[in-house]
């Protein structure tokens, strides 16, 4: 059952003709845009401020930051300035080219600076969540040998500092920090260092960022990426999120995710776009009322914001002016339809679904303004990039066959190592000539691809393939359902039943009639064998703190398994 395709939206977009651009685009067309062209170097920080300042941007506003304390803007030049500081501050301590720098704290200016500083300094930075606690700092901060950590005073108790030989330098933002030792005060180096800083210009090919991703077992991997990354950064800006130099710009994303760098940092600044970054926790309030106060214009976030927003009712959003937003994306966990139905009701417009991964550094398959979307699937790839879908042996299955989601290796923003570990990352690599994702689609005849879930998580079922993700967008279209996340139950006679994690919205109840109503609801409105045999309600249910629904969790509790790792669940 698909919901009727939405017609492309009106406007003028900076990518018109996707069919058009897919025949005759060419990577290279992007790349005289940076200073490699002329110098044969580059760097991110660069490209991203300076870049702007030196183009007569100096004095557009590049940030604008608020939470319950504090709320300021900056132009391109003075955060051309802050992250120049903040480079001097860093090169101080005797970080150099290649060594890795982490921030582990909330968002905040300073993180931007500190962030960028490093940059600057040619250093690979690790941005790291907030809330993760000691186990999941230790692991990260050895593995990547890290020589300098810039967090805050109540963070620095989860830093098992004693135990981390290669830090030399921890720096502490916090305005009431007396230094002792190696622990620096951040803030008071930072109003005393030069706006002057000299770049390091680097190879396109040397270290930008370290981001740390969880497979379902191991420790956590360190997936790194370079400043090549930037030509599909800046190319997706202009496509995907269609981004033009007088955008408001507001992605929902801390920096600890691939998403809140790509798209909160590299992307929007690459593209001279304003940014928005919100500081503290999730509020439907809140939200509305940062798009209205700053007019945002274009506007990132994830499912499980949009599913949040849409249970908090559609009074709330009604008190807000929100008719500056002009185009809405979403990317981290299916897009369900409902979600989608509900974008239209409320802002009109309709939510664009983009599909990539940490490894993959920048958005890979999308929907666009220009083009007609099909509500639940993910879109198409990008111009300049080419995805199938393969069985294990590498053989490219024809339209409507479910399978791995596979990618022509190849394009800018691929990551280039897993950090010490050279096996991980050959392990993507398996067939010859693409890189597997580990999730599992398929692709229809007129080439938009669709979800299914990931590998692990396809349910096999009498002989049926089920892709829980359809599943779940079926139960969220019940008006008692908030949240849904689906497993396989082993069956001696089915070989897996599905097994439905359902937490309700406010106002409703557990009852055997509502489960009845709620299993028939999937059986009448999807197919029978993809109905629920087994429903189990629960207040919560274990997310990432990306939002993704952790079904390797659930299915972990179900059969008394090891639930891996758990260091990016939310609290
Ligand atoms: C950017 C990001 C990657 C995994 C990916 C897939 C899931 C992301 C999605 C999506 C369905 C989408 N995912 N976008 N699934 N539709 N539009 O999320 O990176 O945190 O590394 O996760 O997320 O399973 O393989 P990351």
């Amino acid at each position: 059952m698909k919901m009727q395709a939405l017609p492309s939206e009106k406007g003028t977009f900076n990518l018109t003709n996707y069919e058009d651009t897919n025949q005759s685009f060419n990577w290279k067309d992007v790349e005289g845009t940076f200073s490699w062209a002329k110098t044969g170097l580059v760097n991110m920080a660069y490209e991203a401020i300076d870049r702007h300042v030196d183009n007569g941007k100096a004095d557009q506003i590049a940030l604008y930051y608020s939470d319950a304390k504090r709320d300021e803007s900056y132009t391109f030049k003075q955060l051309k300035e802050q992250s120049n500081k903040a480079a001097n501050v860093l090169k101080s301590v005797g970080v150099e080219k290649g060594d890795r720098v982490f921030i582990f704290m909330p968002r905040s200016p300073e993180l931007y600076f500190a962030f960028l500083g490093t940059l600057k300094v040619g250093a690979i930075v690790g941005p790291l969540f907030e809330a993760f606690m000691e186990g999941a700092v230790r692991d990260r901060l050895e593995d990547s040998e890290a020589k300098v950590l810039v967090t805050t005073p109540a963070l620095l108790e989860r830093v098992p500092v004693a135990d981390l030989p290669h830090l030399e330098t921890v720096f502490i933002v916090d305005d009431e920090f007396t230094e002792q030792g190696s622990y620096l005060d951040f803030n008071k180096r930072l109003n005393e260092a030069s706006p002057e800083f000299d770049i390091e210009w680097v190879d396109r090919e040397d270290g930008l960022i370290l981001h740390y991703t969880s497979g379902s077992t191991g420790k956590p991997k360190g997936v790194l990426h370079v400043h090549n990354a930037m030509i599909q950064h800046y190319q997706t800006a202009k496509w995907v999120l269609d981004l033009k130099e007088d955008d408001i710009y507001w992605c929902t994303a801390d920096p600890g995710w691939v998403t809140g760098t790509s798209y909160g940092i590299f992307g929007p600044w690459l593209a001279g776009a304003t940014n928005v970054i919100r500081g503290g926790r999730f509020s439907p309030h809140d939200w509305y009322e940062t798009l209205e106060r700053y007019q945002v214009t274009v506007w990132y976030s994830a499912p499980t914001a949009f599913r949040m927003l849409m249970s908090a009712g559609d009074q709330v959003v009604k008190k807000y002016n929100l008719s500056s937003l002009r185009h809405i994306l979403s990317v981290g966990e299916p897009l369900n339809p409902e979600v989608i139905k509900w974008g239209k009701n409320v802002f009109n417009l309709r939510i664009h679904d983009t599909w990539w991964m940490t490894e993959t550094g920048a958005q890979m398959i999308c929907n666009y303004p220009s083009m007609e979307i099909r509500p639940g699937s993910m879109g198409k790839p990008i111009p300049g990039v080419e995805a199938a879908i393969i069985d294990d042996q590498g053989n490219v299955l024809p339209p409507n066959r479910m399978g791995n989601l596979a990618l022509k290796v190849g394009w800018p923003s691929m990551m280039r190592a897993v950090w010490n570990n050279k096996p991980k990352y050959d392990s993507y690599f398996r067939l010859e000539g693409w890189y597997v994702s580990g999730d599992s689609a398929y692709m229809d005849e007129d080439g938009y691809f669709w979800f299914q879930g990931r590998i692990d998580d396809v349910i096999m079922s009498a002989g049926e393939r089920v892709g829980p993700f359809e599943v779940e967008s079926k139960l969220v279209e019940h008006p008692a359902v908030a949240e849904a996340g689906v497993i396989g139950k082993p069956d001696p006679v089915r070989g897996e039943i599905i097994k439905a994690f359902i937490a309700l919205r406010d106002g409703y109840e557990v009852t055997a009639e509502l489960e009845e109503e709620i299993r028939l609801f999937v059986k009448k409105g999807l197919a029978a064998h993809a109905a629920p045999r087994e429903i189990e309600f629960r207040a919560k249910l274990p997310k990432t703190r990306s939002g993704k629904i952790m079904r390797r969790v659930l299915k972990a509790w179900e059969l008394d398994l090891p639930t891996g790792d758990l260091s990016t669940m939310e609290d």
